[in-house]
């Protein structure tokens, strides 16, 4: 794929869409909450709730910069991440900087980190197209006394001070695989549809889907393919065909990407394929609702992006302050999503944001305006 834009001008490209979508983005609807919860309580919209803090600000002097690496650019679901990020960097009083690569690739994540580096920024949070590779750069960044964190998609324990996840990925793995088999009645093939081959999320979450499909219950389950759509959207749309005409028996695909779901949605629809080849994995609502309501996908799991942005907003701005360093047992207020607490995490630490939420037709209404 060719290259669309220079920097600056992708920059551009992405604020307008960030202005965009904060104005129209459910703020008013923030505090919905959908009745019914099979996996959480709320998917928790609370970072979209208007806060009336006042900013605790940077003492009068200059804006500390606070810089996040999404994977790539034309992913609604990191622009929201973006937003969540962008609102948590205001209230503290700093300037956000938001970036992304026309391809989710590492190399040019290790391009923009360079640059970041040479801006001086204070602080830079990555959703990383691979765990190790961003490392050397990454290092290069914190012994500058740049404070480096991961969010979404984790870089290796040494490669940061800790990374902000979105849900527990054993429960986000697991429960896709007892989803898909409730769908197809426990029995028949199944296909995963993923991002990039080196996303750490991903992959973990791969990971879990193959330790549960190990229990005897699922003995009659087959996976027979992990295919890479690259969260790209043309590419995702190929995978998919090439999946269905590879394994006509097809009953199932789990795509744990926003952008693979939603073009295995379209593909299942374009080809009359709902009932046939049942679909569920992570979503955005606001690109999955016409295919739930079709009913091609029941229902798919999701937590909320802005949170995730927004909560990574407060915990770059705590390692900013020295308030933060990554330690387990840690504690930092999360403006409205309140306390969060540092664990481990492997080799390093995380602050988790909450529990996957299932989306389903009785819900998606509410919630396809919010993200
Ligand atoms: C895509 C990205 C992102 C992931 C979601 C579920 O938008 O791969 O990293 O968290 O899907």
């Amino acid at each position: 794929m060719k290259k669309k834009h220079g920097v600056i001008g992708l920059i551009a490209v992405m604020m307008l869409t960030l202005l965009a979508a904060c104005g129209k983005s459910g703020n008013s609807e923030g505090g919905a909450s959908p009745s019914q919860a099979a996996v959480s309580e709320s998917p928790s919209a609370s970072a979209s709730a208007s806060s009336s803090e006042s900013p605790s600000g940077n003492g009068g002097g200059a804006k500390k910069k606070f810089a996040i690496i999404f994977k790539n650019t034309g992913n609604p679901y990191g622009e929201k991440m973006m937003e969540g990020f962008k609102k948590a960097i205001e209230e503290v009083g700093g300037e956000a900087i938001l970036k992304a690569p026309d391809q989710p690739t590492a190399e040019a994540q290790i391009q923009m980190i360079e640059e970041l580096i040479s801006q001086k920024v204070d602080s830079i949070a990555i959703a990383a197209n691979d765990p190790d590779a961003l490392q050397p750069a990454l290092e290069k960044a914190m012994n500058a006394g740049i404070k480096v964190l991961s969010l979404d998609s984790a870089v290796n324990a040494a490669s940061r001070l800790v990374h902000v996840n979105q849900a527990d990925p054993e429960r986000i793995g697991r429960t896709l695989i007892q989803g898909v088999s409730e769908m197809i009645g426990g029995e028949g093939e199944i296909a995963i549809l993923s991002a990039t081959s080196q996303a750490t999320n991903q992959n973990t979450w791969i990971e879990w889907m193959k330790k549960e499909l190990e229990d005897p219950k699922y003995s009659k389950i087959k996976l027979v393919k992990v295919a890479y759509g690259d969260d790209l959207r043309d590419k995702s749309v190929s995978e998919t065909e090439a999946l269905l005409k590879s394994y006509p028996n097809l009953k199932g695909i789990i795509a744990p990407t926003t952008v693979g779901i939603a073009a295995a949605g379209k593909v299942l629809t374009d080809k009359g394929l709902k009932g046939k080849v049942q679909l569920t994995g992570l979503g955005l609502p606001s690109e999955m609702a016409e295919y739930i309501e079709s009913g091609v996908c029941q229902w798919m799991y999701l937590w909320n992006p802005i949170d995730v942005g927004y909560l990574s907003g407060y915990v770059a701005d705590g390692l900013v302050k020295g308030t933060l360093t990554g330690k387990v047992g840690e504690k930092i207020t999360a403006g409205t999503l309140g306390e969060k607490v540092v664990v481990q995490d492997g080799d390093g630490t995380q602050i988790m944001l909450g529990d996957p939420f299932k989306f389903d037709a009785s819900n998606i209404t509410e919630w396809k305006s919010v993200y």
